[in-house]
C-alpha cells in the first residue's frame, strides 16, 4: 500500500488542508499513514466505498482513531453511532420517526420568528462576529428548546462537544487541552425523561423508544445523541454558510433574488467546508479496498473533507456554487449513518438563510477569518462582519 507522510492532526494541516488532502488522493485509492498506523481514503469514490461497505468497515469497535476492542470504550457508547445493524438499524428507526418532516414541520413557525428576532438584533449593531452571534446563537436558541432542555447548564453543550470531536482523533495537544470540557455524565443526565418537557423532541424519542421496546435508561441515550451531534455540526455548517457567501458575491446575489435557495446555499458550504471532516470505521475481516489488501483490525481513516473536493468527482470544486447538483456529497455522511438530524439542520439553516437574504443587502467581511482548531471538526471561532439592511 502506498504511504503517505502526511499528519493530518497537526494544527498546520488543520489549519489549510487543502494541500494535504491533495497529497494523500494522489497518493492512492487507499494509503498507509505510518505516524499513526493506520489506513486512509481520501478519494470520492473511496470514501464512499467505506461508507457503504457497512459489513467490511464496521463502526461498533469506534468511529475515532482508538479501536474499542483494543483500548476500551473511552466515550460512553452511542447505541446508533457505534453500533452496527442490527443494533444500529434498531436506534436509527427510533429517531427517523422523531426527526420526520411531520414533526420538524410543526416547528417550522418558531423557528421562522427567532430567525427574524435575531437577524433584525444584528441589523441594529450592524457589526457583528457572525460566529458567537449569529451561527452559534441561532441554533442555541432553537435547538436546546426544541428538545425539551432544562435552561441550566446549557453553557456546557458546545465545550462538550468541542471535547467530543476532538476525542476521535488521537491523543494529542487539541485532545488534552479540551478534555476537562467534556460532560459525559451531564449530557447522559440531560437526556432522562425528568429533565425534558412534555412537548420537546426529547419526550418523542423516549415515546418511541419505549414503544420500540427500549429501556427508560437507553432512551435517555438516544436524547443524548441528539445533544452531542445535533448543535456543533449545525453551527459550523451555518458558519461555513456566511464564510462562503461573503466570499462568493455573486452567490450572495442569486441567494437574495431567490430566498428559497437557502437550503442549497447550506447544503453546498457542508460540502465545501465539510464541518466534519473525518471519520473512521474498523476493518472487520481481512478486506481489499481498490484492490489493496487491509487487514482485519485496521482503522481506515475517511477524509469527507478531501472527498467532497475531488476532481475526479467535482468540476471546479473549490468553487462555491448554488445551481451545482451536490446530492452526491459526502458532508452528511452516506449509507446507513448518514445524518439522522439533517433535516432539523436544514430547517435551522433555512429559517437562518432565507431571513438574512430577505432582510440583509451586503454581507462584508471586516477583519480575518480566524479557525477553530478541531481533530474532527472544521469551523471557525471568529468571523467579523458588517451586515447592511437592505
Ligand atoms: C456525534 C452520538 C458527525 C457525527 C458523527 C456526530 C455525532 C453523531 C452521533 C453521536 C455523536 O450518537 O452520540
Amino acid at each position: 500500500m502506498p504511504e503517505c507522510s502526511v499528519d493530518p492532526f497537526d494544527p498546520a494541516f488543520l489549519e489549510s488542508p487543502d494541500a494535504g488532502h491533495a497529497a494523500l488522493r494522489n497518493a492512492g485509492p487507499v494509503v498507509w499513514l505510518p505516524a499513526y498506523g493506520i489506513c486512509a481514503v481520501a478519494r470520492y469514490a473511496e470514501v464512499r466505498e467505506v461508507f457503504t461497505r457497512w459489513e467490511d468497515f464496521s463502526s461498533a469497535r469506534g468511529v475515532g482513531m482508538e479501536d474499542f476492542d483494543l483500548h476500551g470504550r473511552f466515550r460512553l457508547p452511542s447505541l446508533i453511532l457505534e453500533t452496527d445493524p442490527p443494533e444500529h438499524n434498531r436506534a436509527r428507526r427510533v429517531l427517523t420517526r422523531v426527526l420526520s418532516p411531520a414533526v420538524v414541520d410543526t416547528l417550522r413557525p418558531h423557528f421562522v420568528a427567532v430567525a427574524e428576532q435575531l437577524v433584525d438584533e444584528l441589523l441594529q449593531r450592524r457589526t457583528i462576529d457572525a460566529v458567537p452571534d449569529l451561527a452559534e446563537a441561532y441554533p442555541l436558541r432553537v435547538f436546546p428548546d426544541a428538545i425539551g432542555m432544562r435552561p441550566e447548564g446549557r453553557e456546557m453543550l458546545l465545550p462538550h462537544a468541542d471535547a467530543l470531536f476532538n476525542s476521535f482523533g488521537p491523543r494529542n495537544q487539541l485532545f488534552a487541552a479540551s478534555q476537562a470540557n467534556a460532560r459525559f455524565d451531564w449530557v447522559q443526565e440531560q437526556g432522562r425523561r425528568h429533565n425534558l418537557s412534555d412537548d420537546g423532541l426529547g419526550a418523542r424519542v423516549h415515546e418511541e423508544a419505549a414503544a420500540a421496546g427500549y429501556s427508560g435508561e437507553d432512551a435517555g441515550k438516544l436524547v443524548r445523541s441528539l445533544l452531542q451531534a445535533g448543535l456543533d455540526t449545525t453551527i459550523n455548517g451555518l458558519s461555513a454558510a456566511i464564510y462562503c457567501l461573503e466570499r462568493f458575491p455573486d452567490q450572495w446575489q442569486k441567494l437574495r433574488a431567490e430566498p428559497k435557495q437557502a437550503r442549497r446555499a447550506f447544503e453546498e458550504a457542508v460540502r465545501l467546508e465539510s464541518p466534519v471532516q473525518t471519520f473512521f470505521r474498523t476493518a472487520a475481516h481481512d478486506t481489499e479496498i481498490g484492490s489493496l489488501p487491509v487487514r482485519a483490525g485496521d482503522k481506515v481513516l475517511m477524509f469527507l473533507g478531501a472527498a467532497n473536493r475531488d476532481p475526479r468527482a467535482w468540476s471546479d470544486p473549490e468553487r462555491y456554487d448554488l445551481v451545482r447538483d451536490n446530492s452526491a456529497q459526502l458532508g452528511f455522511g452516506s449509507g446507513i449513518h448518514s445524518c439522522v438530524g439533517r433535516i432539523l439542520s436544514k430547517l435551522e439553516a433555512d429559517a437562518i438563510l432565507q431571513t438574512l437574504a430577505k432582510r440583509v443587502k451586503s454581507i462584508r467581511s471586516t477583519a480575518e477569518p480566524r479557525r477553530r482548531l478541531n481533530n474532527t471538526i472544521r469551523g471557525f471561532a471568529s468571523l467579523p462582519m458588517e451586515l447592511i439592511p437592505g
